[in-house]
């Protein structure tokens, strides 16, 4: 399996030593950014359809493989994005990491554009480009494949689009302390978002060391979180005394010999980047103190990073969240109040809104006590900044398409313009 790695000290074969971030591993002019099938870089690409070995460790699967095959035939290979900075990406390619530009193909809209966890198509330059002696520049991205998910929220500068965080995931890892009081609301915003990413949530409850079982923090959060999220797993660790870790272990390598692809969300100082150097076996990412007065993190982690674990499977570590906003999340809010959704199926009116409708099962269910009044009020809020969004989007989206067709107007004013002046002139 690992003879199609070049196995020199530049390019080591899986599995790596893991205190060697993909990021950080030694480069070397074979290994950085040449394409598939040039003379150095490496050995000759497998027969389509089969699957590159170092890249399957990262979830590419013959599938993928067989879908890339027309790309692979026009020299293209494909790598995975670790992460991204501004213009360009870290990556892990079948030879090893590398960097790439981001072509001027791709499309820069923050939702489209590669993100952490993307799969995408390496080829040469573009050839209108001059040529420079960087060695990144020798490969660009042409293009971001498909993705099977992908977590979104709406961006922080508030302009009417959506951001992806994270693509190609099976697992959302929502992540708590148990030393903090349960914010339910919070979670539910971040189930709805997971939901809605097409991944599966998990709810994973940090630093059981500091409140144990049968305390009162403990206590707290275990009803709390059956509560925001009907049928969501909750698991409960302890990164520094090692609990729950090998159930942790088990969710990331899955089933098959790929492993999932995880994406770790929650606010900063919960121990999302001491959980991740617990499963490596090192301390490949920082971690930072929380602050003794509110127990608040420090925005330690500042990028999105995607991490192979030696036990299988793939890990994003992402910065703590200050807020998240809802993107596009309405199958997501029903999937997060599956109880409510089932609930409304019984609304004597299909477009029922749960508020004063006579015949309303949701309002029932709140008077005779079986769904909490808090549950139906954070369902309600979801749902309104999600409409609001959704608004705001399609009128950003209107307006884009008037300003295309005030220009289209314009030029073809010039245009019947300039034909008059040319057919009075000759
Ligand atoms: N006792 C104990 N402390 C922990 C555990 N996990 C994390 N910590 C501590 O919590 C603090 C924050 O941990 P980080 O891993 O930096 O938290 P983070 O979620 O990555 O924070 P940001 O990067 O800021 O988003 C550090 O002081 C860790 O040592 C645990 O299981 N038990
Ligand atoms: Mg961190
Ligand atoms: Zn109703």
């Amino acid at each position: 399996m690992s003879s199609r790695i070049p196995s020199s000290s530049q390019n080591p074969p899986f599995p790596r030593d893991p205190s060697l971030p993909p990021t950080l591993a030694p480069r070397s002019p074979s290994s950085v950014g040449l394409p598939a099938g040039s003379p150095t870089a490496g050995p000759p690409p497998a027969a389509p359809g089969t699957p590159r070995p170092l890249l399957s460790r990262y979830g590419w699967t013959e599938e993928d493989e067989t879908a890339f095959a027309a790309r692979r035939q026009a020299g293209q290979s494909p790598a995975r994005v670790v992460r991204r900075d501004r213009s360009r990406c870290s990556l892990i390619s079948e030879h090893g990491p590398c960097e790439a530009e981001i072509g001027r193909d791709v499309a820069v809209d923050p939702l489209l554009s590669a993100c952490t966890g993307d799969w995408v198509a390496l080829g040469a330059p573009d050839p209108r480009r001059p040529a420079t002696n960087d060695p990144a520049s020798t490969t660009v991205i042409l293009e971001v494949l498909p993705r099977h998910s992908v977590l979104v929220r709406a961006t922080v500068s508030g302009r009417s689009t959506g951001q992806a965080l994270a693509a190609n995931i099976d697992l959302v890892l929502v992540v708590a302390a148990l030393t903090e009081p349960p914010r339910m609301a919070r979670l539910e915003r971040l189930l709805a978002l997971a939901w809605e990413s097409g991944a599966r949530p998990l709810i994973v409850l940090t630093k059981a060391d500091l409140a144990a079982a049968g305390t009162a923090a403990h206590a707290a959060w275990l009803p709390a979180a059956a509560a925001a999220a009907p049928g969501v797993d909750v698991l409960t660790v302890s990164a520094t005394a090692g609990l729950g870790m090998d159930e942790l272990r088990g969710e990331l390598a899955g089933p098959g010999p790929a492993g999932r692809s995880a994406v770790l969300v929650g606010p900063s100082g919960v121990g999302k980047s001491t959980l991740v150097n617990a499963l490596v076996g090192t301390d490949l990412l920082a971690v930072g103190p929380v602050r003794a007065s509110d127990r608040k993190g420090r925005h330690t982690t500042v990028r999105r990073e995607l991490i192979a674990l030696p036990a299988g499977g793939v890990l994003i570590d992402t910065p703590g969240i200050r807020g998240v906003g809802l993107w596009g999340a309405g199958d997501g809010i029903d999937s997060t109040f599956a109880e409510i959704t089932e609930l409304a199926s019984g609304c004597r009116f299909t477009d029922c809104e749960h508020s004063s409708e006579p015949g309303c099962a949701v309002l029932a269910a709140v008077e005779d006590g079986s769904l909490p009044s808090r549950r139906l009020a954070s369902y309600r809020k979801l749902q309104r900044e999600s409409t609001w969004i959704q608004a705001r989007h399609d009128a950003r989206l209107a307006a884009e398409e008037r300003a295309r067709w005030k220009s289209t107007h314009k030029e073809m004013r010039r245009l019947y313009a300039d034909r008059e002046r040319q057919g009075r002139y000759r």
